[in-house]
């Protein structure tokens, strides 16, 4: 296991990564709110706050806009993933060698698991050989953590994010990300299951600054290392009023009030 306290993904002891891989995830509808989202250099431009650990990209991306802001940015390279127009069981395509992110630049590592799905089996094994592969490279790994199948009726019950931050763990990730799971004491069981894995919080659809800011304190608060946000940074008109309360939350331990006023 790598310490990520040591690497470029950890500041303060505290992770908080802006995660811009949707237009492969979820298409061009994500950027529908906020028409400028849809330019990836805004996004660049919004990670250049110091409360930002690292930006997580797929490869494309990463080619054409990371040269420009190398000097200002650590880079996480998503190794996996798949558009929304795909309509199977959950999968995800490897499109980017542990190499080939090592010689863009990036500091870590992204993959995701669908644990649950049918094609589990397959996806554990590529994420295996990504895992070999970043230890060559010394990349600290992130698990995009994701249970979902067609056996999966709630993929943030509390139990299954526990058995996702476990899946992490004993597949050899470094950082679990995970989707909130309701409450504080339910991310706490995940914390525990995680063990040395450090658990952050996946940021999932835009909701209000309070209710976002809420989900994060509870996530800090039990013992979660931080944040891999996408949509309730960028989807926003002004990504860095959300940023300056984030970094209040999670690097300054303030409380969600405290944050909300300091963001105004
Ligand atoms: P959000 O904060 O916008 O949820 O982004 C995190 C993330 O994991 C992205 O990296 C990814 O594109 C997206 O969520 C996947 O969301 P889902 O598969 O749950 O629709």
């Amino acid at each position: 296991m790598i310490p990520i306290d040591d690497t470029p993904l950890c500041r303060d002891g505290k992770v908080l990564i802006l995660a811009y891989d949707h237009g492969l995830e979820h298409g061009p509808v994500d950027f529908d709110e906020v028409p400028e989202s849809a330019d990836p250099e805004r996004t660049f431009e919004a990670a250049t706050h110091p409360a930002v650990t690292s930006i997580a990209v797929q490869k494309g991306i990463a080619e054409a806009y990371y040269p420009s802001y190398e000097d200002d940015l650590d880079l996480l390279m998503k190794l996996n993933g798949t558009s929304n127009l795909w309509m199977g069981e959950p999968d995800s395509a490897v499109n980017c060698t542990v190499e080939q992110a090592y010689d863009i630049g990036a500091s870590s590592v992204g993959f995701t698991l669908y644990g649950g799905s049918n094609n589990e089996i397959e996806m554990a094994e590529e994420f295996a050989t990504a895992q070999k592969d970043a230890r060559d490279y010394e990349l600290p790994v992130v698990m995009w953590s994701y249970p979902r199948g067609q056996g999966l009726k709630n993929d943030t019950a509390p139990g299954t994010i526990a058995y996702a931050a476990r899946l992490a763990l004993e597949l050899g990730a470094d950082v679990a990300k995970v989707k909130f799971p309701g409450s504080q004491s339910a991310m706490e069981q995940a914390v525990r299951m995680a063990g040395p894995t450090k658990v952050v919080m996946s940021g999932g659809s835009k909701t209000s600054d309070r209710a976002f800011l809420e989900d994060v304190k509870e996530t800090i608060d039990a013992g979660g290392k931080g944040l891999a946000v996408g949509r309730n940074v960028w989807q926003r008109e002004d990504p860095t009023r959300i940023l300056d309360a984030l970094e209040q939350v999670i690097f300054e331990e303030a409380s969600v009030d405290e944050a909300l006023a300091a963001a105004e």
